[in-house]
Formats: C-alpha cells, sequence, structure tokens
C-alpha cells in the first residue's frame, strides 16, 4: 500500500495551551514496558476445547482433554508473524481444570489421558515465547468449579499455593489476568476472596509482574469484551470504594478512566478473533478478518490502550489456519499502512511541505513518563494561500493516538495543544497515507 510521507510537526504548547497541574501519579517503570507491549495474544485453551463449551461445569472427566498434536511453537510462530508481542494463557479457567500438574488439585494434566499424565501445557508455552522472544502471561481464574474448598477460607490458601507453583516453576510471568467471576462451587458456596493476600503474594514472588483485573492494581479492563476503548482515555483511574467483579467501576468509567484519577491504571482491550473465547468448530467461518482486526487496532491501541487478541488453539493442540490466515493479514496491514512516517523533531507548531502532501491518518505518542497530560488537541490543514482546509480536534493521546480522516491534500500542517493537565511532551508525530478502506469505521 502506498505509505508515505512526513511530517514534522511541532507543537506550539505554549502560546496556544491551558495549562493546569494536578498532582498526578505516573507509570512504574513495569506499566512504562507494558505500554509498550501494544498487541499480545489470549489463548483459552482446556476441557472447553473438547467440549464445545464456554463455561465448564468443573465436572468434565480430565481425559476429555487429550489434544492430538499439542505445539505450543507452532502458537508461537503464529504469534510472531502476527507481530504479538506476548502470550496470556488460560491456566486455570472457571471449570477448575490445570493445565499444569498442580500439587493442590486432582483436576489437572497429570489426571489427563495426554502424554499418559506426564503433559506440562504451562512448562511447553512458557519454554517455547522464551525461545521465540516472545512475553509470557497466565490467566488464573479465581472462580473454580471443581475444586473441593472453593466456598471455605482453605481455598485462599490453594489459590495462593497454586500462584506459588506457576511463579516458581514457569516464570518470568510477565502478566497475571485475573477476571472479577465468583460464582459458586461444587458445594453450592461462592468464595470471599482474599484480594489483598493474593495480590501481596504475588508482589512477593514476582514484583516485576504487571497484574490486570478490574482495578488493576496495575492494568485495568477496558469495560468491554469487543477490543473497544474509550475515544477519551486516560491511564488514571479512581479505585477507591471499588471492588473486582460486580462492584467494579461503572464501564464507562473503565473505558476512558478518570480524568484526575489517583491511580495509574492503564486499560487493556480483550477481545477475541472468534465469537467465542475458546474453539469451536462451527465458528471457523466467523474469524474476524485481517480489516476487522486493523479497525480494532485503531480502536484500542490507536487510543492509547493494549490490545490482548484472543486466538484459541483447536482439539489438535494448534491454531487452525482460518486464525492464522487473518492474523497474518493483519501484520500486513499494519506493516503497508504504517511505513516511512516521518518523526518530529517538536519545536514549533506548523509544519509547511516544498509540494503539497496528501494523508488520511496521523500517528501522535506522548510520553508519559511524567504522566498523562493532553487533554485537547487540534490538528489544522491549510493550502498554499493559508487558507485553512479542515481542523480536526481530540482529546487524549496517550502512549499512541492514531487519527484516521479522508483524506487531503495540504501545503502545511499545524499541531496545537489546546487543554492540558501538566505539559505535554510530544514523542512524535507521523502522517501516512492509508488504504481508504482502513479509514476507521
Ligand atoms: C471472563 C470469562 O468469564 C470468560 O469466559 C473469558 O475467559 C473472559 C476473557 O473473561 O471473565
Amino acid at each position: 500500500m502506498r505509505c508515505f510521507l512526513l511530517l514534522s510537526l511541532l507543537i506550539s504548547l505554549i502560546s496556544f495551551s491551558q495549562t493546569k497541574s494536578f498532582n498526578n501519579p505516573v507509570p512504574t517503570r513495569q506499566q512504562l514496558a507494558w505500554h509498550e507491549m501494544e498487541f499480545y495474544l489470549f489463548t483459552h485453551f482446556g476441557p472447553n476445547t473438547f467440549t464445545d463449551k464456554e463455561w465448564g461445569e468443573g465436572t468434565e472427566p480430565e481425559d476429555i482433554f487429550n489434544p492430538t498434536n499439542l505445539d505450543c511453537r507452532q502458537w508461537c510462530r503464529v504469534a510472531r508473524a502476527a507481530g504479538a508481542k506476548g502470550i496470556i494463557i488460560t491456566a486455570k479457567h472457571h471449570d477448575g481444570f490445570c493445565l499444569w500438574p498442580s500439587k493442590y488439585s486432582t483436576h489437572t494434566v497429570r489426571e489427563s489421558k495426554w502424554k499418559n499424565g506426564k503433559g506440562d501445557v504451562l512448562k511447553e508455552l512458557s519454554t517455547a515465547c522464551k525461545s521465540y522472544g516472545l512475553k509470557f502471561g497466565v490467566y488464573l481464574s479465581p472462580w473454580d468449579r471443581n475444586h473441593p474448598s472453593y466456598g471455605t477460607p482453605e481455598y485462599n490458601d490453594v489459590f495462593v499455593n497454586m500462584l506459588t507453583e506457576i511463579f516458581t516453576n514457569y516464570g518470568p510471568i510477565w502478566e497475571l489476568w485475573w477476571d472479577g467471576a465468583n460464582g459458586e462451587g461444587p458445594n453450592g458456596k461462592r468464595q470471599v476472596y482474599d484480594w489483598k493476600r493474593f495480590e501481596s503474594s504475588v508482589r512477593q514472588l514476582s514484583p516485576k509482574t504487571v497484574i490486570f483485573s478490574d482495578i488493576g492494581p496495575d492494568i485495568r479492563w477496558v469495560g468491554n469484551e469487543d477490543g473497544i476503548a474509550g475515544i477519551t482515555n486516560w491511564n488514571y483511574l479512581d479505585t477507591a470504594g471499588f471492588k473486582r467483579g460486580e462492584g467494579a467501576p461503572p464501564t464507562d468509567t473503565l473505558n476512558q478512566g478518570n480524568v484526575h484519577g489517583s491511580n495509574w491504571i492503564p486499560a487493556e482491550c480483550d477481545v477475541s478473533i472468534r465469537p467465542g473465547w475458546f474453539y469451536h468448530e462451527e465458528q471457523n467461518e466467523k474469524v474476524k478478518t485481517a480489516s476487522q482486526l486493523f479497525d480494532l487496532y485503531l480502536k484500542s491501541v490507536g487510543r492509547g490502550a493494549n490490545l490482548l487478541l484472543n486466538v484459541p488453539p483447536d482439539t489438535n493442540g494448534l491454531i487452525s489456519g482460518y486464525d492464522s490466515v487473518s492474523l497474518i493479514g493483519f501484520k500486513k496491514l499494519r506493516k503497508h499502512s504504517f511505513i516511512d512516517g516521518f518523526i518530529s523533531n517538536v519545536n514549533n507548531g506548523i509544519t509547511k511541505f516544498k509540494k503539497p502532501v496528501t494523508l488520511d491518518c496521523i500517528v501522535l505518542k506522548e510520553n508519559l513518563r511524567s504522566g498523562q497530560h493532553c487533554k485537547k488537541f487540534s490538528i489544522l490543514f491549510w493550502d498554499e494561500h493559508h487558507q485553512l482546509l479542515k481542523r480536526i480536534s481530540y482529546t487524549t493521546i496517550g502512549h499512541e493516538r492514531i487519527i484516521t480522516f479522508n483524506k487531503i491534500k495540504a501545503s502545511s500542517i499545524e499541531f496545537k495543544i489546546d487543554e492540558q493537565n501538566g505539559k505535554t511532551v510530544i514523542l512524535g508525530i507521523k502522517g501516512y497515507l492509508v488504504n481508504e478502506s482502513l479509514i476507521e469505521k
């Protein structure tokens, strides 16, 4: 695709902007590194893959889990080819089945037929991720529909023991993923989770791991499972008085953050490449296309969040061709769209071109080290007689902001910060001409 061009726009901060500071939180080193991850895969795999369910009952016989040709290296090759930077796997989903031979459960790969009970998916995937240079993460569902102690205080010990096994045997774990589900267990009781203890155990076991949940502490849920962040998206969030699950902040707050929130908890957009989270053969024709994935990319990474895209392996234990074709197409669209952009040297607000340029996409990046500051910005397009052709205004920038619009031919382009919370530092502004079919829907 025609890519293009460059614009070196700079910022006219002082004269155009209103600067108001608040005592804003700043990201930790781990959170800053997390922002750079941008796009990675989610893997839902377990008994549901074989029973065609989304939520297992916890009573499925262990023998059901029997991938004929499991190859985690194939998952990694697909992830690499898609340009994803890591993989997060359901080490244990709500059905309680453990993809590693946990000492604290009798519902694991060890009790299954697979590899005569000698298999260990976490071992295979963590090893494969290391050799392919991918970050490795785990989803450990606190809700457990199998464990006999679920619903009693002992289950909190079990959960901490499982965390300890995982962090000790399969680390480094880059991201730990906790959903807020809290249904009934086999004895009809709900668990009172000891979140404080879970969190402090993880911090002790692995201080560099980033922890995801509805309210962090490090990364927040974006408030929907469609992969879409708010058009305004603050990395700040107020968590006081809120809980995970039913007591979580309202979905629009999760989606947009809080402009003056007291914690740095950026949003992660989880979404599946298929209608379901687990593999179902009848959904093969419903795999999202490369351009649908590109549109989701604009609505997640392009709004300053990260994209966690679920790609579930099939009953062979492999990512199917339907999914990998879309993923590779998605990578090509990104590669061909975002090529040859020019990074600005950030000094003044207007860039004049020797010849008029045609573009339909601008990508901006904000330096987040001292916080997220831009509240409102505008881009103005001028013709050769310095007549204004068009002005577009947006709110937040964050780690990255990708704006697409109907293509325009301009002789000069101006970037202005209209409102900010503290001093915005722009890392770069790039202009592109992407295929018009890719303009955000
Ligand atoms: C939710 C679960 O209930 C779904 O099954 C899925 O795992 C999704 C990513 O998180 O909380």
